[in-house]
């Protein structure tokens, strides 16, 4: 049976073809529901994450004022532009387990701008009365925020581009955005909309506040000053593991389910939301579809700590050592018994004695739920995804740690060798002496530093912008990651690890 394509018209006849074993939204799609959400950043996480949740509560709970509003504001966008507007801005969501595979039709974004064609559509639907929350998923590049001073970083072509006020009608950055809309509201008498961030950082909502408010004062201090008194920033915790849809994951769903779609998205069941309540006008009742809300952002900034430094940490071990050692994939990279031991060893050795207790939370549970996350052979998590961007996660994922159990007088071995192995990565050649590419914005001047080190982490260390000026000195510390590295230089990955393992 040929598959059908997916659009507003041909969805009743696919959910009937399946049985009734893929659903879809019954729920009005039309000009009866109002966009209060506008998103940058339509990617797969975002249609894995808030669009989902944002799609239960228009199904279950009658939601009509918060369906979204996609928005891409780079040249790449252009493509999930086409994909969702050939099918009505319908998608399929495919989620795998051991178990099984099940799909679902979402469609709780119902229209998309692309900033290029026309950047005052992007600026009217902001500002409209109608969007009470911009969300963004723009990655950390997209912030602009320098790590090391902890401000925008305001130098750059493209915030100087925004700051010009002959661009005001055009921007290209997200503040060049996100001001001109504000500014236009605050003329209208208009609350200002929620700036929610739904990007893997720490404190995402603070930096999204301070990097705006900075860009705000450069412009007109007193639209600054009435972001600042009247705006709302919600930090939160976003987890879900979603990996790049491939060319094989639209043929399958073709095949299983009779479905042609553009752009699919494939996903884990597991999805985990943690958010502070903090709103400026309005907000969906999240918690009605298992959204964790919370009052006080110190339970954020703890379930956060949880996840980066357990699963970002442990996708960080499995990654570099992985792509180091030949694996493809991350199910791949468990499979093999030392890699599961270490990561695990590594999890409840060194990073958990570090991590608050949560009222509610198992941490043992929640790193055994890590194993068989990471452990789904049907999701095909690609290491190239988890290796991405390594300056922005090793500073972040692996290197407090070491340095919170250095103070704490703790272990930090396998850490080490997780660093170590990043360090070897940059170099892009694999223990086989296969090369691959390595994607990273800093990949120039890590890759000049591994040349002049070798086995010598100095050169490495010497970033004062990833890794400060402290752990630089600690002997300890020094001692561990040679010795790491030097082991992997010599032997390879596979024949290092044991001497991690207990
Ligand atoms: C991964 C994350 O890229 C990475 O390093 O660890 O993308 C991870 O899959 C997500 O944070 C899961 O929520």
């Amino acid at each position: 049976m040929a598959a059908i394509k997916l659009n507003n018209n041909n969805l009743p006849q696919i959910v009937a073809a399946s049985g009734g074993k893929i659903a879809g939204p019954t729920y009005a799609r039309n000009d009866a529901v109002k966009h209060g959400i506008v998103h940058i950043g339509v990617g797969g996480f975002h249609r894995a994450h808030l669009a989902v949740y944002i799609d239960r509560l228009m199904e279950k709970h009658g939601l009509t004022d918060f369906a979204i509003c996609g928005v891409g504001v780079q040249p790449f966008d252009a493509a999930m532009r086409d994909a969702l507007a050939s099918q009505d801005y319908l998608y399929t969501l495919v989620e795998r387990s051991a178990k099984g595979s099940e799909a679902h039709v979402v469609g709780s974004i119902n229209g998309y701008l692309f900033a290029p064609d026309d950047r005052e559509a992007v600026l009217a639907k902001m500002a409209h009365p109608d969007t009470h929350i911009v969300s963004l998923t723009i990655t950390e590049s997209g912030y602009y925020y320098d790590e090391h001073t902890h401000e925008l970083i305001s130098d750059h072509a493209d915030i100087q581009r925004d700051l010009d006020p002959a661009n005001a009608k055009t921007p290209h950055t997200v503040y060049g955005f996100l001001y001109e809309a504000l500014a236009r509201r605050r003329e209208q008498g208009l609350k200002p909309f929620t700036v929610l961030s739904c990007d893997n950082m720490h404190r995402n909502g603070d930096i999204s506040r301070a990097m705006l408010e900075s860009f705000a004062h450069l412009r007109d201090p007193e639209v600054a000053k009435w972001i600042s008194a009247n705006g709302a920033f919600p930090n939160s915790m976003v987890d879900r593991i979603t990996p790049q849809t491939t060319a094989a994951d639209k043929v399958a769903l073709a095949e299983a389910s009779g479905i042609e779609d553009a752009w699919p998205v494939v996903t884990e069941p597991f999805m985990q939301w943690v958010i502070e309540d903090q709103f400026s006008d309005g907000r969906p009742p999240f918690e009605k579809v298992g959204v964790q809300v919370v009052k006080n952002v110190d339970e954020v900034e703890q379930f956060e700590k949880h996840k980066l430094r357990l699963l970002n940490g442990s996708h960080s071990a499995l990654g570099y050592p992985g792509q180091l050692a030949g694996f493809k994939y991350v199910h791949e990279v468990m499979q093999n018994p030392l890699f599961g031991s270490f990561v695990w060893q590594m999890m409840q050795d060194e990073v958990k004695p570090l991590l608050p207790s949560i009222p509610g939370v198992d941490i043992d549970a929640y790193c055994h739920t890590l194993i068989e996350r990471f452990s789904n052979p049907t999701i095909m998590d690609q290491l190239p995804r988890i290796c991405l961007g390594g300056s922005g996660k090793i500073p972040k994922f692996i290197m407090p740690s070491i340095a919170e159990a250095i103070w704490v007088k703790g272990p930090f071995r396998r850490l080490c060798f997780v660093a170590a192995a990043w360090f070897h990565y940059v170099n892009g050649v694999d223990d086989n002496g296969n090369p691959f590419e390595v994607d990273d914005p800093m990949r120039e001047e890590l890759q000049a530093k591994a040349r002049e080190g070798g086995s010598n982490p100095a050169e490495l260390l010497s970033i004062q912008v990833l890794f400060g000026d402290d752990l630089r000195t600690d002997k300890r510390f020094l001692q561990e990651i040679t010795t790491a590295m030097e082991d992997i230089a010599r032997d390879g990955i596979l024949k290092t690890l044991p001497k991690y393992i207990d």
